[in-house]
């Protein structure tokens, strides 16, 4: 099985932002713990990180042209605005899992709205970057289903 993680704007910089919001772990933290999750359950890993609308949408795309079997993606703010993003998801068909470091259900009124919810079939919010890690374990098993 082939899963894709792809992370959008200001990802990159976890650790140095808003520590109380998204924690002390860096970036290389995240990709190191989700490689070794890869590693335990079986699976092929690709991570992605762009802080580019037009460069998450071309990653989603190269995914379905790569053969995934899964793609967990959390776009960061585009998860608010970007129907482009939506539209590559339902474009590739591959199933999809939102995940969000924080509970964006309780914070501000504009972290509510997702126009990418619907497309995905699971959501992972306010689980730290383990939330990336049961994202992956869901996409197993649906695979084997
Ligand atoms: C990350 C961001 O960058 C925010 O724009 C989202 C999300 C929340 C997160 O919790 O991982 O609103």
């Amino acid at each position: 099985m082939k899963i894709v993680v792809i992370n959008g704007a200001n990802l990159n910089m976890l650790g140095i932002r808003e520590p109380e919001i998204y924690g002390r772990e860096s970036y290389a933290d995240l990709c190191e713990k989700i490689e070794a999750h890869a590693k335990n359950i079986s699976v092929d890993v690709e991570i992605f990180q762009s802080n580019h609308e037009g460069a998450l949408v071309d990653r989603i795309q190269q995914a379905y042209f790569d053969g995934a079997d899964g793609l967990v993606i959390n776009p960061g703010a585009y998860t608010h605005t970007s129907i482009a993003l939506r539209d590559a998801l339902a474009a590739v068909g591959i199933p999809a899992v939102e995940v969000h470091i924080s509970n964006v259900d309780e914070r501000e009124d504009f972290r509510k709205i997702s126009y990418i919810r619907n497309i995905c079939k699971m959501i992972v919010i306010g689980h730290g970057t383990q939330g990336y890690l049961e994202a992956m374990d869901f996409l197993l098993e649906e695979y084997k289903k």
